[in-house]
């Protein structure tokens, strides 16, 4: 067992033995002082990108998850989305009241102070999560107004030393309890974005307020495990003024590396670029295809608040989280849904029924298999008709809209292959499947099996594969100019072009974080005979060619973007590629992946690339 862990098993025994005694000062439990987090690598000759997020074993789990529950809860909860101004009008709002309802500091800090979630049920919640089939939480351990939900050490602008709650209690440990009694990952939202601290608006004093937060953020680590963390509140705002550069972000992501390895991470601990952290954030929508380059999640209110809003009884039905959740899965992203506590703790009833009634549908007939483990396939195209996802050798093709008896529901193949069997989950009515234009006709005998989507099941002969190749990488040769210029200082086989040098880093620590280019020469290896998508993340420029001809030409300096070329490949042949790839001054990266009909994104692995 990872030491850290048996530091934390031990924890848990400590605090639940400290939650019997009396406790004085600030009672985070006294963890024993955990070793100074690792120094990240940093400088010339570091690579940050450790590992693929499409396929590493780190997010398989997020990956294979894709629902969610997101927990909107702090002092804000405590108002219920009211307030009263002294001259008596009533300001609306849920987690940005103080914000938008202009509460002076003193009244704030004087409402939170009665805040008391004594009704919070971390297992009554796990349990809300796990009816609804949401297999992993992120709760808000501290929003906008800087308000903490855990005693942290470094303020006293928290749950415990800042409220009417049992001193005695850790809302924070009592969920980290219950999701791992319950096998549910936990995960903890944190706002850069600070109103509170008074170091946050000053760029002057902002270090400080950065020390106070990277404190912050090692106390949740250390004390809580936590599988991931959301970052929000990134973006360039007034009143504060939020400082909050790439640069930070590029270290807070080291820091973070260097705290746990293992930590997933959104793309909001940066500026929300397509190269930073492990998945994209699209909120209140669903994209309408594949995130290019990145994982993706769609986070969403079940009403109109993320904060608890005693009015806001616009719910969504579960027909709709249902049919959000099966567009999401077969775009290949996950599903965050939010529920918002009161000012007790409680998840309102109108949120439970409806996730309860999720999960019932996700539940039946094995329809979460559409879902969980499943995701994105570019062996149809997306038909009208509803949302088709792949789970191995399975296609499930939800319908949404079922058809008039007798007429077909037609899906769109962008590749040869063959529907073996097709059934209807849940009904033992015949699918007939008929070779019909360019694709497939799925014509039902029967009725829908449930209003929100049906699901037909098909089992699929899918294209043939060539063998998995044996390669090594591709030929990297860097130097230490921007233009390839002169003998080139480092040769070596780079195992992939999976490259995140940021700020600091660069191919070799010969070589300076700036000014620097790379070309890498051999080949590239598919396995289906199919029409591949190439893709690369870039800063700053990133030329491509497959057998000599241009795929991809990039070629004016850029920050971090996504360029993309289609190509014809051949299973199994070799076909001989070139990146160029130049940096000149700030951050740099270069990334390239591959899809095809076959095959899922993922960043080109070694063994279907050669040094020649
Ligand atoms: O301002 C926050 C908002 O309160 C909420 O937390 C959402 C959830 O992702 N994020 C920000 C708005 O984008």
């Amino acid at each position: 067992m990872h030491h850290r862990r048996r530091r934390l098993r031990l924890l848990g025994v400590v605090a639940a033995l400290s939650a019997l005694l009396p406790t004085v000062g600030n009672p985070v439990t006294a963890a024993a002082k955990p070793p100074a987090p690792t120094r990240p690598a940093a400088g010339p000759g570091t690579n940050h990108a450790t590992d693929d997020p499409f396929t590493a074993e780190r997010t398989s789990w997020w990956r294979q998850d894709r629902f969610g529950m997101f927990i909107h809860f702090g002092a804000y909860s405590n108002l219920e989305g009211e307030y009263t101004r002294p001259d008596g009008t009533v300001c609306r709002n849920a987690e940005w009241i103080k914000r938008e309802c202009a509460i002076p500091n003193d009244a704030y800090e004087k409402q939170a102070a009665t805040f008391n979630p004594a009704d919070f049920d971390a297992e009554a919640i796990v349990k809300a999560a796990q009816d609804a089939g949401q297999r992993y939480i992120v709760i808000t351990a501290k929003h906008h107004d800087g308000y903490a939900m855990w005693p942290t050490r470094q303020n006293t602008w928290n749950l415990r030393d800042h409220s009417s709650f049992d001193p005695h209690r850790d809302i924070l440990a009592e969920l980290k309890t219950a999701a791992d009694a319950a096998g549910i990952k936990l995960g903890f939202y944190y706002s850069i974005w600070d109103w509170h601290d008074p170091d946050f608006a000053d760029p002057e004093t902002f270090p400080r307020y950065k020390k106070r937060m990277y404190g912050q953020l090692e106390e949740l680590v250390d004390t809580y495990d936590p599988a991931l963390l959301w970052f929000d509140g990134e973006w360039d705002a007034d009143n504060p003024a939020n400082t909050w550069s790439r640069r930070d972000g590029a270290d807070l992501q080291a820091y973070l590396h260097g705290l746990d390895p293992k930590l997933i991470v959104n793309n909001r601990v940066g500026k929300r670029e397509v190269v930073d952290g492990d998945f994209g954030t699209p909120e209140q929508e669903i994209p309408t295809e594949p995130v290019d380059g990145q994982l993706w999640e769609s986070c969403m209110t079940l009403n109109d608040h993320w904060g608890f809003a005693r009015y806001d009884t616009h719910w969504k039905s579960s027909a709709t989280i249902v049919r959000n959740l099966l567009q999401v899965a077969a775009r290949g992203g996950n599903y965050l849904l939010n529920v918002g506590p009161d000012s007790r703790g409680r998840i309102p009833q109108a949120s439970v029924d409806r996730l309860r009634e999720t999960g019932r549908w996700l539940g039946a007939h094995g329809q979460g298999d559409a879902v969980y483990g499943a995701g994105h396939t570019g062996l149809v195209a997306e038909p009208a008709w509803g949302a088709v996802s792949r789970r191995g050798d399975e296609l499930y093709a939800s319908v949404l809209s079922w058809p008039a008896p007798g007429k077909p529901l037609h899906l769109t193949a962008k590749a040869p292959f063959t529907v073996t069997a097709a059934t209807v989950l849940g009904s033992s009515q015949r699918v007939a499947v008929t070779a019909a234009g360019d694709g497939f006709d799925l014509t039902p005998s029967g009725a829908a099996t449930d209003p929100a989507a049906s699901v037909l099941r098909l089992t699929i002969k899918p294209p043939p594969a060539a063998p998995a190749g044996t390669g090594t990488g591709l030929t990297a040769q860097s130097w230490a100019n921007g233009s390839f210029t002169g003998p080139p200082s480092v040769t070596t086989v780079d195992p992939t072009v999976n490259k995140s040098y940021r700020f600091d880093g660069s191919p070799d620590p010969t070589i300076p974080a700036d000014h620097f280019s790379t070309r890498w020469t051999g080949s590239i290896q598919p396995r289906f005979d199919e029409t591949y998508t190439l893709t690369t993340v870039s800063d700053d420029t990133v030329r491509l060619w497959i057998d000599g001809r241009p795929v991809i030409d990039s070629a004016t300096p850029h920050g971090p973007r996504v360029d993309k070329g289609t190509v014809a490949l051949t299973a199994g042949h070799r076909h001989r590629i070139r990146i160029d790839y130049t940096e000149g001054t700030g951050e740099a990266h270069l990334k390239l992946l591959w899809s095809s009909p076959s095959q899922p994104q993922q960043i080109v692995p070694q063994r279907q690339l050669h040094t020649r």
